[in-house]
């Protein structure tokens, strides 16, 4: 049943001054946009943001600003449902494209939300994150959660670029954002626990559990030569549907991290993948490939490093063409989940 409220311009002027003086507001001009019928009505536009658009950009800025003087070198993208300035990809979502030039390091911090980065070009780079320097190499996806200090450093000779994605649109809001700054860490003297603890997938260290439970978040890096070896496997011998495997706490099995999801996807070269449409907002990074994704009827193409965003509810085609290609969704599927009303529709 759908009948029409009253609105704002139907109350005489001087209850409305009334109102405004003492700080209320009538709740049924407004309550449509508020809670829509049926499906949200989502701010965020699809976008596809082309890396040789934003790498220039990207240099510049290396020779523009020292980053000592800029902590974090980062060009943001911005939704552009949102406008200028808005530091969000889509409602939850936060992505950067983050700059290191070879012997430089940002020092170490920690803060309230969760981040993690894909390594898009460069060698050499590395993430310290809380003692364990993890080696940043081209499509590694490297966590650095809520509460665990992070500084970066590169031994390389050519810039390195990482995406960058945080959770933090969410905590803005919830008005729960800070950071702690801290000089650069003295990282251990050891492979980080993904060539340690957790070689190999199915594997984890026997401990006491009730002497030494398992860490919060034990695997920090997931290196993508592993990742693109798992899901060649599972295209060859899963069913012909979609090949999506996403990136898990090794001892919980939860999303490796609370309230963002990351999950690779491999699409065959030629062939149209439909996925349902979900309540989680996403962005695509694309590892290696081209394609393009038609998004709510809008046809995006996109090559390897570009980004590509869709707001929730969207109806996604992807299309791989030429070769076989493979991106990293992030989403936002584990926080929806949490509070209880992650949903998919078919289409
Ligand atoms: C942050 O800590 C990093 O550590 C990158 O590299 C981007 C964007 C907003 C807030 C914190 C980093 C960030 C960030």
């Amino acid at each position: 049943m759908s009948t029409q409220l009253g609105t704002l311009e139907e109350l005489p002027q001087e209850y409305r001054d009334a109102m405004s003086q003492i700080a209320v507001a009538p709740l049924w001009p407004q309550m449509r946009k508020v809670l829509p019928h049926d499906a949200p009505m989502p701010v965020t536009q699809a976008h596809c943001w082309a890396f040789s658009d934003i790498r220039p950009l990207l240099l510049r800025a290396g020779e523009l600003t020292p980053v000592e003087k800029a902590e974090r070198r980062v060009l943001f993208l911005v939704d552009p449902g949102r406008g200028a300035g808005a530091m969000q990809a889509t409602s939850t979502i936060y992505v950067g494209m983050q700059l290191l030039l070879p012997g430089e390091t940002a020092p170490a911090h920690k803060h309230t939300p969760s981040a993690a980065r894909i390594v898009v070009e460069g060698e050499g780079g590395y993430t310290v994150v809380d003692g364990d320097r993890l080696p940043m190499e081209a499509g590694d996806l490297i966590l650095t959660p809520g509460g665990c200090w992070h500084d970066h450093g590169h031994c390389g000779s050519k810039p390195v670029i990482w995406l960058d994605a945080l959770d933090l649109p969410l905590f803005y809001y919830l008005e729960a954002s800070y950071a702690v700054e801290a000089p650069l860490q003295t990282p251990r003297n050891r492979p980080d626990p993904s060539e340690v603890e957790y070689r190999a997938a199915g594997l984890a260290p026997a401990r006491r559990r009730d002497i030494a439970p398992p860490p919060s978040y034990p695997m920090m890096r997931f290196p993508w030569k592993r990742t693109e070896q798992a899901l060649r496997e599972y295209a060859r011998h899963g069913d012909n549907g979609i090949v999506e495997l996403d990136y898990i706490n090794p001892e919980t099995g939860a999303s490796c991290l609370p309230t963002l999801g990351f999950t690779a996807m491999m699409l065959r070269q030629g062939k149209s993948v439909k996925p349902v449409r979900r309540s989680a907002s996403a962005v695509f990074h694309v590892i290696a490939g081209k394609g393009h994704s038609t998004i709510n009827g809008k046809r995006h193409d996109w090559s390897a490093k570009d980004v590509i965003s869709a707001p929730v509810f969207a109806a996604i085609d992807h299309v791989a063409e030429g070769d076989d290609a493979f991106l990293i969704r992030i989403h936002d599927a584990p926080l929806q989940e949490k509070l209880g009303f992650y949903e998919e529709r078919n289409r």
